[in-house]
């Protein structure tokens, strides 16, 4: 059974394979290959808790026993929801080795999300916490055995005691290794999104583990590499940017954070003596605010790897002087193109850009509104293609029409400059998303919720600078004439039909009408602009 996606041109993985970036070997290699020699390595650690590699391999293939024995096999997949914790590595190879391809959602997703991709992935398991609200009875485990067919085993990781996941992992179950295609899919990513329904990500062995070995390479990881997890660990960043499978590649240690705050991170930086980690600007900032008055040693740090938003330069600034190490600018996307400083960069460039592409053979386009290339060094739409830029959304032929150009180039929405050094700058956004702090929103997806609402005639979401976040989310919405919406009962509506938190409008404008643009869609850009 094959997990549909979108395969690369055969020339193009020629030329992948020819240059060596495609290898042809499984993501589970990760972990095998740390076995002959660093098999008693700490792979993982989170506070209380650690696995050595063999550990992290042996619970692996006992929990892919396990799932086979509750009949999950090659070609299956499944939803994954677990806080930053071990579970999440032992789980997430204990898929992979199956051949079971997980979606594995962030641990702030409610209730919608996780329907929302059961129903595109139609899986057969889903293995989420009793930590997450959602999970703490039985009714909503109930509410989804009904609803989807498919989904035949629930699999509830107690964070205390025992549970189902404990007995699958601490307990041998034998099973046999299915051949895996490094071509094939072997997980998906979750799309930042921009449209009505999410979109899922399909990553195979050989794209994302180039990305993770060239990473790894990049950042300079080796077997001393001690690296802090605060984010959240199925996140693009922490997973592959080099992240966690990069620590596991150079047989180092992952240490993992509940969250980026320093109240959390600090003790962890100075009882592990950490030395890289990942951050978003606003957890940045807060960790520059608190570092001077700190208790904790943070002597050991080298490397901040920052990403996920823009960073501006006055923040870049105080990194080295406040904190003691060395910035990274990442600036990545789930669906594939990363791009790093390198550290002996020019001072100026690891402060004012976003960083160059890992691989040669990333192809950058930058083009204008009518998709004809820009002049060097002038700003335009990102279009790229590369070895591990994924060629569609995963059943979404009609997205995938205008998200992909003939070429096959992938238009990330984001409006950058390239300098003659290779260096993106990023520069704003052509995309219907709220970027806040991180996080990102699809606009329309909240503006659907809302629509569902009975007194709600329209409604457009649009960012508004934050000086934390760099950006929050304001709704502008028209109601019914006579109708007393307030934003009280608005953030109480879109919290019922439970949406994760994040999504919910920053601030509700009511209004009794939207501008419209010459062709009578929505002004977005007029409304953006009542903030300036
Ligand atoms: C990372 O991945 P996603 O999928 O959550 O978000 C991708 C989008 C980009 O298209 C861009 O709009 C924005 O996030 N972004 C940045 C940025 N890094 C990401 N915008 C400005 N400056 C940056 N440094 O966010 C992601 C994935 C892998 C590594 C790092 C970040």
């Amino acid at each position: 059974m094959r997990i549909e996606y979108t395969p690369w041109p055969a020339e193009l993985a020629e030329q992948y394979r020819a240059k060596g970036y495609w290898q042809d070997k499984p993501l589970t290699s990760i972990l095998s290959e740390q076995l002959n020699t660093n098999s008693q390595g700490i792979a993982v650690a989170d506070g209380q808790r650690q696995l050595s590699y063999a550990e992290l391999n042996t619970y692996s293939d006992n929990l892919a026993g396990y799932l086979n024995q509750q009949g999950l096999q090659q070609g299956d997949t499944a939803i994954v929801q677990l806080p930053n914790c071990l579970e999440f590595y032992i789980t997430y190879f204990a898929l992979l080795k199956l051949g079971v391809a997980p979606v594995c959602a962030l641990f702030n997703h409610q209730r919608t999300e996780l329907q929302s991709y059961c129903e595109i992935l139609q899986p057969k398991a889903m293995i989420v916490s009793s930590a997450h609200a959602l999970f703490t009875d039985e009714q909503f485990t109930q509410a989804l055995f009904n609803r989807f067919g498919c989904l035949n085993n629930i699999i509830i990781d107690h964070s205390k005691g025992n549970s189902e996941l404990k007995q699958g992992y601490l307990n041998k179950h034998a099973f046999t290794a299915p051949d895996l295609n490094p071509e094939e899919v072997a997980f998906f990513q979750l799309s930042g999104g921009s449209t009505g329904t999410p979109k899922l990500i399909p990553r195979t062995h050989n794209d994302y583990l180039y990305s993770v070995v060239a990473s790894k390479d990049i950042c300079e990881l080796d077997g001393d590499t001690r690296y802090l997890c605060a984010l959240p660990a199925p996140h693009n960043f922490p997973l592959s940017s080099p992240g966690a499978l990069g620590v596991f590649i150079a047989g180092g240690t992952v240490i993992l954070a509940s969250d980026p705050s320093p109240a959390v991170c600090f003790g962890l930086i100075e009882h592990y003596a950490i030395t890289h980690t990942a951050l978003v600007p606003p957890a940045l900032q807060l960790w520059l605010q608190h570092a001077p008055a700190s208790q904790h040693d943070l002597n050991s740090l080298q490397v901040i790897q920052v990403g996920g938003a823009k960073l501006s330069r006055s923040v870049a600034e105080q990194v080295t002087p406040v904190l003691g190490c060395q910035l990274q600018q990442v600036f990545g996307m789930a669906e594939g193109l990363v791009n790093y400083t390198r550290y002996n960069d020019d001072p100026e460039l690891i402060l004012t850009t976003q960083g160059r592409p890992i691989s040669e053979l990333d192809e950058i386009k930058i083009v204008d509104e009518h998709g004809q290339e820009v002049a060097q060094g002038e700003s335009g739409r990102l279009m790229t293609r590369g070895p591990y830029t994924f060629r569609g959304y995963y059943k979404s032929p009609t997205h995938n029409a205008s998200a992909f150009d003939d070429a096959g180039f992938y238009s990330s929405g984001d409006i950058v400059k390239q300098l003659p050094s290779g260096h993106l700058v990023v520069e704003g956004r052509d995309k219907d998303q709220i970027n806040r702090g991180g996080e990102k929103i699809a606009a329309e997806e909240v503006e659907n919720h809302l629509l569902g609402h009975e007194h709600i005639q329209q409604v457009a979401i649009v960012s508004m600078p934050d000086d934390t976040l760099g950006e929050k989310s304001c709704a502008f919405v028209v109601a019914d004439q006579d109708i007393k919406l307030t934003t009280l009962i608005l953030r109480k509506y879109l919290r019922q039909l439970g949406i994760a938190d994040y999504k919910v409008p920053d601030k509700f404008k009511f209004v009794t009408q939207l501008p419209l643009t010459a062709v009578g869609k929505v002004d977005k850009k007029a409304l953006r602009a009542t903030f300036e």
